[in-house]
């Protein structure tokens, strides 16, 4: 990575569906979706050190949502609200004042993005948030369509490359995926470089 300004106002932690029902033995499990949240309490504790913002995304379905196969969707029914699968991970060291954000919560819509009918976007320009980083499951799907539309709302996004997994339904998903978010200006960064940001002045 180039130098980046140091990590500042404006800059905001977003942790994407770090729920039990993604992790290993859940109802709709990701591939080494456990291993993101040692990585995800280290990113938290910079920016709680640095009284930067911290959100989360869920997904918050109902019992009958449309994604499910007995619904014709494509997925086993998961994240289900109020049901332990849709809580977060219990190692996940979410600040109190973390900020929640649910999503797909009609029946009958799927989302994916955690902006797609929510108030997020208005929180985080009332917030002047500028530079969104972002990690979390999977990185197939709700990463990448919150990117997405990160990158519409012209955010500078920032994607945790060592704390994202993906589902990988098909086996390069999560490879085409990230050459996707690259396409369209998302940058990788590692904690490592994280940790640059803290000491590097602009
Ligand atoms: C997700 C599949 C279905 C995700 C949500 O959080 O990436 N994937 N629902
Ligand atoms: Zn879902």
């Amino acid at each position: 990575m180039t130098k980046k300004n140091k990590l500042q106002t404006g800059d905001v932690l977003i942790i994407i569906d770090v729920q039990n029902d993604f992790l290993p033995g859940g109802c709709l499990a990701v591939p080494g979706g456990d291993e993101v949240v040692p990585m995800l309490n280290r990113y938290i504790a910079l920016f709680y050190e640095k009284a930067l913002p911290i959100y989360v995304t869920r997904d918050w379905h109902p019992a009958d949502h449309c994604s499910f196969k007995a619904q014709g969707g494509i997925w086993p029914p998961h994240c289900v609200q109020n049901t332990p699968g849709a809580e977060f991970a219990n190692n996940l060291q979410l600040p109190t004042h973390t900020i929640v954000i649910s999503k797909a919560i009609h029946q009958d819509q799927e989302a994916y993005s955690g902006f797609q009918d929510t108030v997020f976007d208005e929180l985080l320009k009332n917030d002047n948030s500028q530079r969104l980083f972002m990690g979390g499951l999977a990185t197939d799907y709700c990463v990448l369509n919150t990117v997405k539309d990160a990158l519409k709302h012209h955010y500078q996004v920032y994607v945790l490359h060592d704390a994202i997994r993906a589902v990988n339904v098909q086996s390069a998903d999560g490879e085409q995926a990230i050459k996707e978010m690259r396409k369209l200006g998302a940058e990788f960064i590692e904690l490592s470089e994280m940790s640059e940001m803290l000491e590097i002045e602009a």
